[in-house]
């Protein structure tokens, strides 16, 4: 059998002529930056495709992380998940504000609403919480202790492009939501992300601080960063925009294929998708427990590994058991106990729009044999 490396994930591309073209105008216009049409076109398109009123562009999804929390004056405490890529406690940490790790229901690797209560002190501002795997929190229960206690919810949705529940875009859902656009996700301008916004005072002054606090010529408003897309970029995204249901369609199917494979295969587990829900397939975990499968997580990724097959171990080391963050009190892994059982367990196997059905065929004879 062919032993082509398969890669956990691979970047969704627009066609090179038609990118071509629309390089040739840029080139033309020389407008190449700071809010040029392509960059203006792709956020009107961007709203409509998610079914949200604002949406300012990014040039990664960890700057609108950074922002939203300067936008909403966040400050003290934020009680955010130890599961997820570091870069959402890091937005914390650039804001000077303490993050305080809550555990994760295990039924949706997001935080736990129930466990959120305790964690809440005198200095506690808001709540950042991960739709992780595009697979949407407890939105509701996180919502109620929000509103009982007078906090802001920042999601972190940079998984969660396209994701729908009853029919609304889960990035409708807190004050604010942010997306990531790299390269790995399901929907990608190279690098870039974007910020979510309820009303249109927020999105202006969340314009000003990607702009440098700029309102206008001569006014700085606040000190904001430097984080303008430009016209290549906003060009790529508007040709990418227009093959990411096929894309989404395409992951689809992988994810048939691996849950009819892999239901009864013992010690291991994985999600099924929600009632209500449109999911966007951005990853596929399997838990393994190793004791019924009889191998544990770590042999089954270095044997993927031998058959250059690479799966991901998104998301361990859990965030606070990093250096930088282990010295927290909310760090304990006691305090954690589903978040370290899980990032124990975790596999992303590949996924992605190119995947073809021998790949997945083998991915799975590696699983089961
Ligand atoms: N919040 C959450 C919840 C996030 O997951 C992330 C990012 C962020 C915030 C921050 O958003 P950004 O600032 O990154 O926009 C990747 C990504 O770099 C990162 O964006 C992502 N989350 C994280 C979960 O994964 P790595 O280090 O695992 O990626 P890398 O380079 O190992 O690539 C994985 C595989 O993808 C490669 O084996 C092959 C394929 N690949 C990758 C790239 C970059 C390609 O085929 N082509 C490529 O150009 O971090």
């Amino acid at each position: 059998m062919d032993n082509q490396q398969i890669t956990v994930t691979s970047p969704l591309l627009p066609d090179l002529d038609e990118l071509n073209v629309m390089l040739k105008e840029i080139w033309d216009s020389k407008w190449v930056t700071n809010n040029g049409k392509f960059h203006r076109q792709l956020e009107k398109e961007l709203a409509e495709y998610l079914k949200v009123p604002y949406i300012s562009l990014f040039t990664n999804g960890t700057l609108p992380l950074i922002t939203a929390l300067q936008a909403l004056r966040i400050t003290g405490e934020v009680i955010t998940t130890p599961y997820s890529f570091v870069a959402t406690t890091h937005s914390l940490w650039w804001n000077g504000i303490k993050p305080v790790f809550v555990d994760i229901d295990p039924s949706n690797c997001g935080l736990d609403p129930n466990k959120i209560e305790a964690a809440i002190t005198p200095k506690t501002t808001a709540i950042m919480p991960v739709h992780c795997y595009g697979k949407p929190c407890d939105i509701k229960g996180i919502q109620e202790v929000a509103d009982k206690y007078g906090l802001k919810v920042i999601y972190d949705a940079a998984h969660a492009f396209g994701v729908d529940v009853d029919g609304e875009s889960i990035l409708r859902a807190g004050d604010m939501s942010t997306l990531s656009f790299h390269a790995t996700k399901v929907y990608n301008t190279l690098e870039g992300g974007a910020l979510v916004t309820h009303n249109e005072q927020t999105k202006k002054r969340i314009d000003y601080l990607k702009n440098f606090g700029f309102a206008g010529e001569t006014e700085v408003v606040a000190p904001g960063i430097n984080s303008k897309v430009d016209e290549v970029r906003a060009a790529y995204g508007i040709l990418n925009l227009r093959q990411v249901d096929k894309a989404i369609e395409a992951r689809h199917q992988v994810a048939i294929r691996y849950r009819e494979a892999l239901r009864n295969v013992e010690g291991i587990t994985f999600f099924d998708d929600m009632e209500g829900v449109r999911h966007n397939y951005s990853y596929f975990p399997i838990f393994i427990d190793a004791e019924k499968f009889g191998m544990t997580r770590d042999e089954l990724y270095l044997k993927l590994k031998e058959n250059n097959i690479l799966g991901r171990r998104y998301f361990y080391p859990l965030i606070s058991e990093f250096s930088t963050y282990r010295g927290l009190p909310s760090s304990a892994k006691e305090n954690l106990p589903n978040a370290t059982k899980i990032a124990n367990e975790v596999i992303c196997l590949p996924m992605h729009h190119e995947l073809s059905e021998e790949d997945v065929e083998r991915i799975i004879n590696v699983i089961k044999t």
